[in-house]
């Protein structure tokens, strides 16, 4: 437990963190390294964030475990073994519990601690921060390490408080664990939560009753010890291997292909694809170029996988329900399963196609639809997340002149390379909305963040900078740049939370960054080395540099031939064609 309290004091400190999560803690590390004056306040009462929270049975990692760990230490990185390729949100836990431990974390982190609100002072240059208990603190800076899953929707069901039996929701799973056996279980959505945890339900519980309203794709994680030639090229060389995984789109590696499906035999594809299957996991997403543009390449993934739905399923009209239809594969987060589409040939298990028989609420016993009545002892929401902008948005964040960061979003998440807000100085967001974040594996994008924020503050510190603040200008081309890298794919097709749709009313925006990893690093970096191109900085209220603008874009790649006319027409149909 935190033995130390931000200051209240009238010197404000360096840095406030929120989020004890992979991201606060290695921010917190980073900024004590550097000699800075940095507290974190955290909600929950241990560290580890996503895997604090998400105990539900069966939650692991979707990205190799060998690549999803940090790679700031090279001791750390050598004394950690997984054991298995997808670690389990135990041992996760356990990582980020002795990350904490080894680097001294808790000393400087206030537990079960909520921040409610943060305003910026002007003349102060400093932002109060207010939180559900105990002092404001004051800090220079503000950094939201707040995670972009971390607040579950508001999605509720009539007469749900009258239910006799249990309700869990898997992103707020009790810590001592549920034992289902001999329950009468239903779970709603069918999402990578309910897709790992259902089997694992499936064979505890005496009946497990799935209630689906949209399909997902999954791919087999394949999971089991690292295999002996993966864990020996990771090891040979730990610096190169993660500065390859770095430098791709995704940060991992998947070895994506240029071959177009559309131009090969299908023969070949289908070779491909089974290879790819059998190695589980991503991987078949990096098989062909233009399966995430254009549609009839996507489609012989689709079926692909229909196919192997199919095989997997043995009663067809179950299997036939179980394939997506209404969105193209790779345009939401595939998931990664053990054994989900075989728990449907499990006799305790059965399906209900809530498109047919829409649900209709709670009542004692358990849910009604508009067919029929089911009766439960424990009901589970797997039902997902306000996504990228509810952590934030929840905070009752004020920048300058008291302007709220709601107002300011709208219409939509804007922010200067996911990094900064217009009107919020010394504001950052850590795998914000405008980054790469949740199309990535999150901890190659976390220490990106991390160490760019660091350098910022540094910079800042040694020139005594008091203030840094996107410019609307250098915003508002991020947002167009943004929106130019992902309209010419498919991924705006889906209502994915990407784009907000999961959650009533939230403006429809695709928020995180799909122009890559690699690129969007190396902008970041042009960025600095611009003297922070886009930004005002100040010392006081003397204004001491200003740039309004953002230049720092890569040369664009060379487009394939093939893909040339269905990106141009997306671009011009969305008004975005850049000016002869
Ligand atoms: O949430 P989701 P999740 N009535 O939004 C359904 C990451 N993650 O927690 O699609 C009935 O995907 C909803 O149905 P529909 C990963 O990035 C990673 O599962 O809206 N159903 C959907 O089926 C992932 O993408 C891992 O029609 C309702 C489900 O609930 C992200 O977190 C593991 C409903 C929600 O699915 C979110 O995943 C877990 C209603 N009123 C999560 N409201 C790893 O593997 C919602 N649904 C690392």
């Amino acid at each position: 437990m935190a033995t130390s309290s931000p200051s209240t004091s009238a010197q404000p400190i360096d840095a406030l963190i929120v989020g004890a999560g992979f991201a606060g803690m290695y921010m917190l590390h980073k900024l004590r390294g550097l000699g800075l004056n940095a507290a974190v306040v955290e909600s929950g009462s241990g560290v580890g964030g996503t895997w604090y929270w998400n105990r539900y049975p069966g939650a692991r990692v979707d990205i190799q475990s060998l690549e999803y760990s940090f790679g700031f230490d090279e001791e750390l990185e050598k004394e950690w073994r997984w054991s298995e390729r997808y670690a389990p949100q135990p041992e996760l836990l356990r990582y980020a519990e002795h990350v904490a431990d080894r680097f001294d974390l808790k000393r400087d982190i206030r537990f079960n601690t909520r921040v409610t609100a943060a305003h910026w002072d002007d003349a102060a240059q400093v932002w109060t921060v207010q939180t559900e208990k105990g002092p404001a603190v004051r800090c220079r800076h503000l950094i939201l390490a707040t995670g972009c899953l971390s607040i579950p929707t508001d999605v509720t069901f009539p007469g749900i408080d009258t239910f006799k039996g249990d309700v869990y929701r898997t992103s707020r799973w009790p810590h001592e664990g549920v034992d289902f056996s001999g329950k009468r279980v239903g779970i709603i959505g069918t999402g990578s939560s309910a897709i790992q945890s259902i089997p694992i339900i499936a064979g505890q519980a005496e009946h497990l009753t799935v209630f689906q309203r949209t399909p997902n794709y999954s791919m087999p994680a394949h999971n089991g010890p690292i295999p002996d030639a993966d864990f020996e090229a990771w090891s040979k060389d730990p610096r190169g291997y993660r500065a390859a995984s770095r430098d791709t789109v995704g940060g991992f590696q998947n070895e994506a292909s240029d071959a177009m499906a559309t131009e090969t035999a299908p023969e070949e594809i289908r070779a491909e694809l089974e290879r790819r299957w059998a190695w589980g996991g991503f991987r078949i997403l990096g098989a062909y170029a233009d399966t995430s543009i254009d549609p009839q390449a996507n489609r012989i993934i689709q079926e692909f996988v229909a196919e192997k739905i199919r095989e997997q399923v043995k009663d067809p009209a179950v299997a036939d329900l179980l394939t997506p239809k209404d969105h193209p594969f790779g345009t939401k987060r595939p998931c990664v399963d053990t054994g989900y589409y075989a728990t449907f040939n499990r006799p305790n298990v059965s399906l209900v196609d809530l498109r047919a028989e829409p649900l209709a609420g709670f009542n004692a016993e358990g849910i009604k639809t508009t067919a029929r009545e089911y009766a439960f002892d424990a009901v589970v929401l797997a039902t997902g997340f306000d996504a990228m902008t509810g952590a934030i948005e929840r905070i009752d964040l004020r920048g300058r002149g008291g302007r709220q960061i709601k107002d300011h979003w709208a219409e939509g998440p804007r922010t200067y390379l996911g990094l900064m807000v217009a009107g919020f100085p010394n504001l950052f967001t850590i795998t914000g909305p405008g980054s790469p974040s949740v199309l990535t594996n999150m901890i190659n994008s976390i220490e990106q963040h991390v160490e760019w924020v660091a350098d910022c503050l540094v910079a800042l510190k040694q020139r005594q900078q008091t203030s840094i603040e996107a410019s609307e200008e250098a915003e508002a081309a991020w947002c167009r740049h943004s929106a130019e890298a992902v309209t010419p794919s498919l991924l705006p097709q889906a209502n994915s939370w990407y784009m907000g749709a999961n959650v009533p009313g939230k403006p429809r925006m695709f928020m995180p960054y799909a122009g890559g990893l690699n690129k969007y690093t190396e902008i970041c970096r042009q960025v600095a080395a611009k003297d922070y191109e886009g930004f005002m900085i100040r010392q006081g209220e003397r204004v001491l540099s200003e740039s309004r603008v953002f230049t720092s874009l890569p040369e664009p790649g060379e487009i394939p031939e093939k893909l040339a006319p269905i990106i141009m027409e997306r671009l011009m149909a969305a008004g975005l064609l850049p000016a002869e």
